[in-house]
């Protein structure tokens, strides 16, 4: 059993080798994401409460901005180098890249407590501007079903620091399960960040 899988299947979470990714192509992702930053979209749900979906998802109020990036950051995305640890970590071998973008915050900018599209078997974030701080997580709720997650949220605010946050290292890869374990990001308190997410399924 790989060291990266234990780590998976203990916690949900799993920090990538930080020499995955050469400088030299983080600064190349960066600096293409500078350049997207002016294009960026509104990303705003302002309906109170989170909203359980169908397929398991969780929906919640969230407000920052939004970019899909450039040909560098897709080339990250879709690399066999990152995908082969991203199946290694899981386990699942039909692992495939489902999508990335960028997400840009600022002041303020935040998304409350939410589970991820049931396709995100495994999200891979970083900071690539910016100091991204934590990220807060429930572990313990791994394997709740949306009710309790939603009883969790009346209970504890939509921004719950009970447990451990989860850090998002500066240009280095942090998966996490994003999809069982309910997160969140608490109001950005810095001027700026970008953070980078790339999406797997297992099909
Ligand atoms: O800001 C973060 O670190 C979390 C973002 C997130 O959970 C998401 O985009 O689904
Ligand atoms: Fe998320």
């Amino acid at each position: 059993m790989s060291e990266l899988n234990d780590q998976w299947r203990s916690n949900g979470a799993v920090l990538l080798p930080e020499d995955l990714v050469a400088a030299a192509e983080w600064e190349e992702i960066a600096a293409e994401a500078q350049a997207c930053a002016p294009d960026a979209f509104d990303r705003v749900n302002e309906r109170e409460g989170l909203q359980p979906q169908r397929n398991g998802s969780i929906t919640s109020p969230q407000r920052c901005r939004a970019h899909p990036g450039g040909p560098a950051l897709k080339a990250l995305a879709t690399s066999a180098r990152v995908l082969d640890l991203a199946r290694e970590a899981t386990g699942e071998a039909s692992l495939v890249p489902v999508r990335w973008g960028l997400k840009l915050y600022e002041p303020g900018d935040f998304m409350a407590l939410h589970r991820d599209d049931v396709r995100c078997t495994i999200t891979l974030s970083t900071g690539l501007i910016g100091d991204l701080g934590v990220m807060g997580w429930v572990p313990s709720l791994r394997a709740a079903d949306s009710t309790t997650v939603v009883e969790y949220a009346e209970q504890h605010g939509l921004h719950p620091d009970e447990e451990e946050p989860l850090p998002i290292p500066y240009r280095q890869l942090q998966g996490f399960d994003g999809w069982a374990i309910p997160h969140h990001r608490p109001p950005f308190e810095h001027d700026f960040g970008v953070l980078a997410t790339l999406c797997y399924c297992a099909l």
